[in-house]
């Protein structure tokens, strides 16, 4: 399969079905409704609403089906992406290539627009429109706000917050990675492959995919920081080493993390081996995940 017509595809599904599951821009208020909207429509790879779907496919469901839960993840990402460029987080003034949320907007609009999406992805998540059974729903929203939270991804967010600018250890830094940007990740395969109904040894290969994966997503995004293009990131490269933030190259050095990275894109693609060809997409992502420049 050719990756790059499979994820634009994927990419306007997914933009099409959050245009029509957030509240429309002229809704009171406007001013919310249009900051939600700005960061979401921003520029997004969708890499984990993609990632859902395809573990969805990858157990043999309908993607369709998993598209609320899609959508209700990117939301929450974006959520963190717009709370993490505030003042008092990285104070960014740039991501994905446009001027951040809160520079737009003001800074309080854009704490309510991040508490409104996240928000909004759980109302998306309990909607009965979702047409899943109580049971798959109750265990998706268990999992995603597992992920979400404080034992996930903005625990990391504190403990990477709580480190900067000092000397931490390798095991503070893997539990800042998979929690911080792991945990979503991780959640993104998992409710998918629940959704698509996936038996126990189904579940046990997208879990270790989405674990191997996530990791592999946050050594490529450090590399990318330090050897990364401006332009194609849309966000300022060499800020982790401006802000003295623990990063793999830092502790491993470039060529010690590409390696890492690349093994752990194999340690991905090892544990899809029972899915057989429905898993071909994850298998490419995996790729893409490690050998991206943006
Ligand atoms: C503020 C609660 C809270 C959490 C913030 C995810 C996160 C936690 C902060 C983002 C900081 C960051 C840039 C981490 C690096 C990995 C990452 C999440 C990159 C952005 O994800 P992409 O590359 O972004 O998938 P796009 O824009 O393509 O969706």
């Amino acid at each position: 399969m050719d990756l790059k017509p499979y994820l634009q595809e994927r990419q306007q599904r997914i933009d099409q079905a959050l245009a029509a599951s957030l509240p429309g821009a002229d809704l009171l208020p406007a001013s919310l409704h249009r900051s939600m909207r700005y960061s979401v429509f921003a520029g997004g790879k969708r890499l984990r609403p993609i990632l859902l779907l395809a573990a969805c496919e990858a157990v043999g469901g309908d993607p369709e089906r998993a598209m609320p839960a899609a959508c209700a993840m990117e939301m929450i990402h974006t959520y963190s992406l717009i709370h993490d460029d505030l003042p008092a987080m990285d104070n960014d003034d740039f991501r994905r290539g446009q001027p951040t949320n809160h520079k737009v907007f003001g800074e309080a609009i854009a704490i309510l627009a991040g508490d409104g999406l996240l928000t909004e992805a759980f109302l998306l998540l309990a909607a009965p429109s979702a047409p899943l059974p109580a049971e798959i729903r109750c265990q998706v929203i268990r999992l995603i706000a597992k992920a979400a939270g404080s034992l996930g991804m903005v625990g990391g967010q504190v403990v990477d917050m709580e480190s900067e600018g000092k000397t931490i250890d390798f095991p503070t830094l893997e539990f800042i990675h998979t929690h911080k940007t792991g945990a979503l990740i991780l959640a993104s395969l998992q409710a998918g492959g629940v959704i698509g109904g996936a038996d126990q040894s189904a579940y046990a290969s997208l879990t270790a995919y989405g674990t191997a994966a996530g990791l592999a997503f946050q050594i490529a995004d450090d590399i990318l920081d330090i050897v990364g293009e401006q332009e194609l990131l849309g966000k300022d490269v060499g800020s982790d080493q401006a802000r003295g933030k623990a990063t793999y190259p830092a502790f491993l050095g470039l060529a010690e993390a590409r390696s890492r990275a690349s093994e752990l894109r194999d340690q991905a693609i090892a544990a899809l081996a029972p899915l057989g060809g429905a898993a071909d997409p994850l298998r490419q992502i995996a790729h893409y995940i490690v050998d991206r420049s943006s």
